[in-house]
């Protein structure tokens, strides 16, 4: 079978699943030559293997509003493979939450997770409850009648959810809470966890430094650093706002910030007591980006991504496909030379290409933001210990895991003077996946 024949039979097979036939054809046609290469692999068919999660899991999460309706929202996990490790990989709560939507983000995991060196499968799931707007009692509500399904299929050896967009530290206390009281157990069943009841220090920042280490690697290739840099983020989330943080403390300027309403521009810089305002805007009032702008008295551009804003890097940390070809050719003919992805297949193919053709520092999110969810095992490890890790300590292995991926990017993807991280990050991620599943047989 040729690798169009073998993505058609995909496409075909999921034709109303968008986001999974780019996540998946981004992965083949990187890997392709290594698979088609390996008589053991193929006769083993395991990209056809691959490409089917293990279980997918759907159920009705019904729940009722502070005035007493009642309403019904779907429920998923996709356990998508359990070759190296557990299931692990988050949960996003968003209207736009699909089938195809979270066997993208799940087929994804499985290579992230495989990089990170740490010994984790791939999942993903969530639902399309859209929080905003929700009381804290109704997203409680919904927390607890998600998990009285989801408990029986997860567990600490078993499955691991964590946060991903729409689910952050409270959500995750309230599934935390319902699963210890049916089960009778404090177990790490799920990572992201309170600093007071399991978690890790590091790990909330965790995806957003790690986003910027990964960066910092990438132009410590060329004999450059993030220092006097201007910086472009979209997003103002979790991901977005730890990112900021590092880029400041690392002596660049992040001029952009954003929401799904639009962004600001901030030419001074997001920094000091604006980052604090930024964090308190979003995680306790719950606000709009828009505020930002009034607050500082900076433009607002309602509707609009940050993309034509001159930069030397940027980090997309708010969703996918949110780079299309036209603001990737923007931001390069503007002179940006280092993309790290904070999002989860934040550029559309197009986008790839131009960065790809431009020879940018171009690193996919399944590499580099990476950093989240290997915090995430090493919550896991600590929880297994019973021990607490110091914030130097969790902060130092988390840098050397971003060393490492980059490391393994560049083994498996340097050509000449040019390291595509593209392959680099998918050929590493599946070979040691494709191995594991050749060592366990026909499962
Ligand atoms: P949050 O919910 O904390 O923040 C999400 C941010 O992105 C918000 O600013 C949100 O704006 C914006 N956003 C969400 N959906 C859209 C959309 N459809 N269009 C435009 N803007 C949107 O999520 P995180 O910061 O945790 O996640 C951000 C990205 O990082 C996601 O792609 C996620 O998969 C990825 N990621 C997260 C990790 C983690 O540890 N949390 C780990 C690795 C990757 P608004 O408030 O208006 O919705
Ligand atoms: O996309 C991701 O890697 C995450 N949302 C984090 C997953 C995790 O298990 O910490």
């Amino acid at each position: 079978m040729t690798m169009h024949e073998f993505l058609h039979q995909v496409s075909a097979k999921n034709a109303d699943q968008p986001e999974f036939i780019q996540a998946v054809s981004e992965v083949v046609e990187s890997i392709w030559d290594v698979y088609d290469s390996n008589p053991q692999l193929k006769k083993a068919k395991i990209l056809d293997r691959i490409v089917e999660p293990e279980r997918v899991i759907i159920f009705r999460v019904p729940w009722q509003t502070d005035s007493g309706e009642v309403m019904v929202n779907r429920g998923f996990r996709i356990e998508f493979n359990s070759a190296i490790g557990p299931y692990k990989g988050g949960l996003r709560f968003h209207p736009s939450v699909n089938l195809g939507i979270l066997k993208f983000l799940g087929f994804e995991q499985i290579f992230k997770n495989s990089l990170t060196t740490l010994p984790m499968g791939g999942g993903k799931g969530g639902s399309d409850f859209n929080p905003r707007g929700r009381s804290d009692e109704e997203v409680m509500r919904f927390c607890h009648s998600f998990m009285l399904e989801l408990f029986r299929h997860i567990g600490p050896d078993t499955d691991v959810p964590a946060g991903d967009i729409g689910v952050g530290k409270r959500e995750i206390g309230f599934l935390f809470g319902m699963y210890r009281k049916i089960r009778n157990e404090y177990t790490g069943v799920l990572t992201g966890k309170g600093l007071d009841w399991g978690g890790s220090l590091i790990r909330p920042e965790a995806t957003g430094f790690g986003t910027v280490y990964f960066a910092d690697e990438m132009l410590k290739v060329r004999g450059d650093s993030l220092d006097g840099k201007t910086v472009c983020v979209s997003g103002s989330g979790n991901v977005a706002q730890y990112a900021i943080q590092k880029i400041n403390q690392l002596g660049g300027k992040v001029v952009t910030a954003s929401d799904s309403d639009g962004f600001i521009h901030d030419p001074d810089g997001i920094k000091g007591e604006k980052w604090e305002y930024l964090l308190e805007l979003k995680n306790i009032k719950r606000g709009r980006i828009s505020e930002y702008a009034d607050e500082f008295g900076k433009k607002y551009f309602a509707g609009q991504r940050p993309w034509n804003v001159p930069c030397q890097v940027a980090l997309p940390c708010a969703t996918q496909n949110e780079i299309n070809g036209e603001e990737a050719k923007t931001l390069v003919k503007n002179g940006c030379f280092c993309v790290s992805e904070g999002a989860n297949m934040p550029t559309t193919p197009e986008g790839v290409e131009v960065f790809q053709e431009a020879k940018i520092c171009y690193g996919p999110g399944k590499a580099a933001n990476a950093g989240g969810v290997a915090t995430s095992g090493l919550e896991m490890t600590q929880n297994s210990m019973r021990i607490n890790w110091s914030r130097e300590e969790v902060d130092s292995k988390l840098h050397n895991i971003m060393k490492s991926i980059h490391a393994q990017c560049e083994r498996y993807g340097k050509d000449g003077n040019f390291i595509n991280y593209v392959k680099g990050a998918n050929v590493a991620g599946f070979l040691k996946v494709a191995n594991a599943m050749l060592d366990q047989g026909l499962i």
